[in-house]
């Protein structure tokens, strides 16, 4: 039987990616040091190149909308490094570290509003993504690691 305080943990993984602005920066190791701080452990961690057929998967629900061209553009434009963390709640946890998608008005302490701020492009260079539900978790995971069990 479950534990009553069991019952209310949910471990899960997430995909995060630090975008090519935020490895270009150098800023793989800090937001990874906020990962751990925030005591989330590490799946996987690997330096990737993407390619257009990966991020039409990985950006499916974009596909046609204003700026999904420009972003692809952003993504293929250097190395990008794709991370899949684990702990209980770390889908909602890290989308919380995160901070909301524009840099510029993403609240002080969150990954976007300390490192990031909007740059004079069509596509906001946010410093990272990071999955927003566990069917898209599992989902991104697949596209990123299909070997990982
Ligand atoms: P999220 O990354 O916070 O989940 P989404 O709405 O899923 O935000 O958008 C995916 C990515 O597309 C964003 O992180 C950002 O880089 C870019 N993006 C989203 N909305 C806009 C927009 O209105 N203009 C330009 N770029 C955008
Ligand atoms: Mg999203």
């Amino acid at each position: 039987m479950t534990a009553p305080e069991e019952a209310h943990t949910s471990t899960e993984r997430t995909l995060i990616l630090v975008k090519p602005d935020g490895v270009k920066r150098g800023l793989s190791g800090e937001i990874l040091r906020r990962i751990e701080a925030k005591g989330y452990t590490l799946a996987a961690v690997e330096l990737r190149t993407a390619t257009s057929d990966l991020l039409a998967q990985h950006y499916e629900e974009h596909v046609g909308k204003p700026f999904y061209e420009p972003l692809v553009e952003f993504m293929l434009s250097g190395p990008t490094l794709a991370i899949v963390a684990e702990g209980d709640r770390v889908i909602e946890g890290f989308r919380s570290l995160a901070g909301t998608t524009d840099p510029t008005s993403a609240a002080p302490g969150t990954i976007r509003g300390d490192l990031g701020r909007q740059w004079p492009t069509k596509v906001l260079q946010n410093l990272v993504h990071g999955s927003d539900s566990t069917e898209s978790a599992s989902r991104e995971i697949s596209i990123w690691f299909p070997g990982l069990s």
